[in-house]
C-alpha cells in the first residue's frame, strides 16, 4: 500500500474522534460536493443487490433460461437438487396435458464445477419438450408462408383476465401469441430453478422453506398447529398440497366439477420459513423493508392478486391487543435474540425486518384466465364481439403456485441474507452469520 493509501484509510479501530473518517472515500471521488451520493436513499439495495436473477424463454419456444448471479462460491450444488424442485412444480391435481409432455430438467451451463458453485453467474437451460410440436409456429426466423398471412395458432380473440389484450396494445402486435408465450406461467420453471439454488444456500445457514395450500376454489383447509416438521414432505404427499385430508377430497371434487364446466379455480397457499435470524431487511428505507420485497416478489407470480404476512388483512379488523404479539424472554433462542413472541400474528416480521419467529406469507391466486367455456370478448382482428380463444390449459395451478412462491421467498431471503452477511464464499457467509449470532448471545451473557 502506498503512503497516501495508508493515511486515507479509515480504520474503525482508531480512537474517536478520528480525523481520517472525514477523508473522502474512493466512492466519493469525482462527485460534485453536495451532489447526492449515488447509492444512498431509496435505491441503494438495488444498486448493491448482491443477488440477481433473470429468466428468458417463451412457453412453446426451444427452451427456458435462468441466470442467477451473486451466489457465493463453495455452495454444494447438484443439478438433481434443482430438478427435484422443478418436479415439485410440475405436480398438482388440475393441471392440463402439457405437464404430461414436459419433464423439466436443467442443464447447468456455467457457475458450478465439481458439485460446488464458483461465485460466477449460474446459467441454467430447461428444454421445452413441446417445442418440436411448435417449430413452425414459434420459429424465430421469418418463413416464406409468413407472406400469406398470420401463422397457425394465431390469437386475436383475447382472453379476459390475461395479458393478451393489454400486451397487444402496448407492444403494438397483431397476434396475441407474441404476448401470451411470454406471459405464460411456464416462465415460472426458470424462477423455480433460481429459487432452488437460493434454497440450498439458505439450508446451509439453517433456514428452511416450505409451503402448503390453505384454500382452493371455495374450499378452506384446516391448518394443523403445529405444522409438521417436514412441511413439504407432508404437503407434497397430497395431490393438491394440503394438510387437511377432508378438504383435499372436496378440493379434488371441486376441480373435477370445474373441469366439466369448462371453468377454472384459484386458491391460496401459505409459505412458511423457519430458522431465519432476527434482523434481515430493514426499516430505514421503504425499499429495504423485507415485507415489501416479499410482496413484490409474490405479486410478480402470474395470476397472483394478493399477499398477506401473518394475520394480514385480518389485523385491520382487530384491536391492537388482539393483533400484537407479546414478548417474553427465552434463553437459548439465539436466532430470535433470546426472546419469544407468545403468538406469531405478525408472521415473522416487525418493522420490515425478520423477528426470528417463523415467517408466514399467504399468497392468493386468481382462477386461470383460459376457460374452456370461454368468456365474451372482442376479436381484435375484426373488432367484432366474439368468444375468447380456448387454448389447452390447466383447471388450476394453485398447488404449483405454492412451489413457485417458495422459490420467490427463497430469492428474497437469500438476497437479504447476503446483504447483511456478505461473503464471496459460503464459509465467509457462515462465519459472518456466526459472528452475529455470537453477538446476540453476548447480549444475554452480559
Ligand atoms: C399456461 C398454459 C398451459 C400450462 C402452462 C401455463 O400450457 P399450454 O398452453 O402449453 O397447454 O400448462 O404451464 C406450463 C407449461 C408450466 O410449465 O407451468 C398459460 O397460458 O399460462
Amino acid at each position: 500500500m502506498n503512503g497516501a493509501g495508508a493515511t486515507t484509510r479509515c480504520c474503525p479501530l482508531l480512537p474517536a474522534p478520528c480525523a481520517l473518517r472525514s477523508a473522502p472515500s474512493p466512492a466519493h471521488e469525482g462527485r460534485a460536493i453536495g451532489a447526492p451520493f449515488p447509492y444512498r436513499g431509496t435505491a441503494w439495495y438495488v444498486a448493491f443487490m448482491p443477488l440477481r436473477f433473470t429468466t428468458a424463454g417463451e412457453s412453446h419456444g426451444p427452451a427456458l433460461v435462468s441466470v442467477l448471479e451473486g451466489m457465493p462460491a463453495g455452495v454444494p450444488l447438484l443439478a438433481a437438487q434443482v430438478d427435484a424442485e422443478l418436479a415439485r412444480r410440475q405436480q398438482g391435481y388440475g393441471r392440463g396435458r402439457r405437464m404430461q409432455i414436459e419433464t423439466d430438467r436443467i442443464e447447468l451451463l456455467s457457475g458450478v464445477r465439481a458439485g460446488e458453485t464458483l461465485g460466477s453467474p449460474i446459467a441454467m437451460l430447461v428444454r421445452n419438450r413441446d417445442w418440436k410440436n411448435w417449430v413452425d409456429i414459434m420459429d424465430p426466423a421469418p418463413r416464406e408462408a409468413d407472406a400469406d398471412g398470420p401463422r397457425k395458432r394465431h390469437v386475436t380473440r383475447v382472453r379476459p383476465g390475461h395479458a393478451d389484450l393489454t400486451g397487444l396494445l402496448k407492444y403494438d402486435r397483431s397476434d396475441a401469441r407474441d404476448i401470451l408465450e411470454r406471459a405464460s406461467a411456464r416462465e415460472t420453471t426458470a424462477r423455480v430453478a433460481a429459487g432452488a439454488i437460493c434454497k440450498v444456500l439458505l439450508r446451509e445457514v439453517g433456514v428452511h422453506i416450505g409451503s402448503h395450500l390453505v384454500h382452493l376454489g371455495g374450499v378452506d383447509a384446516d391448518r394443523p398447529d403445529p405444522l409438521p416438521d417436514d412441511l413439504n414432505a407432508a404437503a407434497d404427499a397430497s395431490p393438491v398440497r394440503t394438510l387437511d385430508a377432508q378438504a383435499e377430497a372436496r378440493m379434488i371434487a371441486r376441480i373435477d366439477a370445474a373441469k366439466k364446466e369448462g371453468n377454472t379455480l384459484g386458491g391460496i397457499c401459505e409459505v412458511v420459513v423457519r430458522g431465519l435470524p432476527v434482523g434481515l431487511g430493514s426499516y430505514v428505507s421503504w425499499d429495504t423493508r423485507l415485507d415489501g420485497r416479499l410482496g413484490q416478489a409474490m405479486l410478480s407470480i402470474p395470476a397472483v392478486k394478493g399477499v398477506e404476512i401473518g394475520l394480514g388483512f385480518e389485523t385491520a379488523r382487530r384491536t391492537g391487543a388482539d393483533v400484537h404479539d407479546e414478548i417474553e424472554a427465552a434463553a437459548g433462542r439465539t436466532r430470535a435474540g433470546h426472546v419469544r413472541r407468545r403468538s406469531n400474528r405478525a408472521g415473522g416480521t416487525e418493522g420490515g425486518m425478520t423477528t426470528g419467529e417463523e415467517l408466514v406469507v399467504r399468497v392468493a391466486m386468481k382462477p386461470i384466465s383460459t376457460l374452456m367455456r370461454p368468456l365474451g370478448t372482442v376479436d381484435m382482428a375484426t373488432g367484432e364481439a366474439a368468444q375468447a380463444v380456448a387454448e389447452r390449459s390447466d383447471v388450476t395451478a394453485v398447488p404449483a403456485m405454492g412451489v413457485i412462491a417458495e422459490a420467490m421467498a427463497a430469492f428474497v431471503l437469500a438476497s437479504a441474507l447476503l446483504e447483511k452477511f456478505g461473503g464471496d464464499s459460503l464459509r465467509e457467509t457462515q462465519r459472518n452469520l456466526g459472528a452475529y449470532l455470537t453477538q446476540l448471545d453476548e447480549r444475554v451473557e452480559r
